[in-house]
């Protein structure tokens, strides 16, 4: 009986410590590393279509091309990206200024080239 109470105590204790632990590490482990947003580019779409930013927060840009060559551009975010054919690029991004903003392939893919786009809205 007295050696399933302490067992008890020291499960609970272990459980707390390392609830603890998790509590105060997780978050500024997960604050130090910097976001991965895994971006596809495919005639004639990014995909996703849509990506939510926060203003001066860093993060990394995994750049996938399932084809072929395609570009990755948008002059009020200084990219200007070469994405080449079944290859990635991961690009740093830490996007400053809240707004809507449109990425382009500036490498033609194809004919429907012109509609490949996608938009970041940074919050
Ligand atoms: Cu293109």
């Amino acid at each position: 009986m007295k050696t399933k109470t302490k067992r008890v105590v020291i499960f609970l204790g272990t459980f707390a410590l390392s609830s603890m632990i998790a509590g105060s590490w997780a978050p500024s482990a997960l604050a130090q590393d910097p976001q991965v947003i895994d971006i596809t580019a495919k005639r004639f779409a990014f995909s996703p279509n849509e990506v939510h930013l926060k203003a001066g927060q860093p993060v990394t840009l995994h750049l996938v091309s399932e084809d072929v060559t395609h570009g990755f551009f948008s002059r009020p975010l200084g990219l200007d990206e070469t994405i080449p054919a079944k290859q990635s690029v991961d690009v740093k991004l830490t996007p400053r200024t809240p707004g809507k903003y449109s990425i382009i392939c500036d490498n033609f893919c194809g004919s429907g080239h012109g509609n490949m786009k996608m938009t970041f809205v940074v919050e």
